[in-house]
Parts: C-alpha cells; sequence; structure tokens
C-alpha cells in the first residue's frame, strides 16, 4: 500500500518515536496521545484491519499480544494496568487503514468510552 503511513513507518521512509522492532511488528509513540503512556504496536505487513485476520496471519496477533506485555512491563505499566484497544471501521473509530493495537496507561481510565 504505497499511501499507507503505517506501512511508511514499517518501512522506515518517515521518522518516528520508535520504542522497538523486529522482524515482524514496529512498535512507536502515538502522535496523540491520550494518556501519559500511549503506544501502537503495528505488523510491517499491510494488514487493513482485524477484519482481515484468518487462520493464515492469526498468528501476528499472539506475537503482537507478546510484544504489548514487554513493553508495558518496560514502561512500568504492569502495577496498575493498562488498556489495549484496536478501533475496527467506521463505527470503531478507525482512522488508519493498518492494523494496529492501541495501549494506554499511566493514568485512571474511564469506561464506557464515547
Ligand atoms: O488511530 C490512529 C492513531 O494513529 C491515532 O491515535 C493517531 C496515530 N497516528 C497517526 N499518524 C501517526 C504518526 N505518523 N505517528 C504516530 N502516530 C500516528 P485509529 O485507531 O485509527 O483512530
Amino acid at each position: 500500500m504505497n499511501d499507507c503511513i503505517f506501512c511508511k513507518i514499517a518501512h522506515g521512509e518517515i521518522p518516528t518515536d520508535k520504542i522497538y522492532e523486529d522482524d515482524k511488528v514496529i512498535v512507536f509513540n502515538d502522535i496523540n496521545p491520550q494518556s501519559p503512556v500511549h503506544f501502537l504496536v503495528i505488523p510491517k505487513e499491510h494488514i487493513s484491519s482485524i477484519k482481515e485476520i484468518d487462520e493464515n496471519n492469526v498468528s501476528i496477533i499472539s506475537h503482537i499480544v507478546l510484544i504489548i506485555k514487554k513493553i508495558a512491563k518496560e514502561k512500568g505499566l504492569d502495577e496498575k494496568g493498562y488498556r489495549i484497544i484496536n478501533n475496527c471501521g467506521e463505527y470503531g473509530g478507525q482512522t488508519v487503514e493498518h492494523l494496529h493495537f492501541h495501549v494506554l496507561g499511566g493514568r485512571q481510565l474511564l469506561w464506557p468510552p464515547g
């Protein structure tokens, strides 16, 4: 996807506030943080949304979960906890059409969301 901003981040074509990278994922701070800690975890492969996950690529999700746990612990979020969010589609509030998981922490989060 040539015009996908998260593909450009994944391929190092535009700079980002990177936290972690491996062969499958990249983790970076959200440009518009909603909490003291707010980072995004994305697959390097272009996957538009969670709707594109099937039995062939579902292993990326377990990898992402392990990376979220690792980074959250490094960021000191383990004791008080944190929230993982995946926005899917228009009504889900997804604005970037490349699968991403938000991780928010560092303050008391509210429920329900808007
Ligand atoms: O969330 C998309 C998120 O992506 C939103 O919180 C802003 C963030 N964003 C957009 N562009 C960038 C760049 N260039 N760096 C870091 N973060 C970015 P959604 O769930 O799709 O609404």
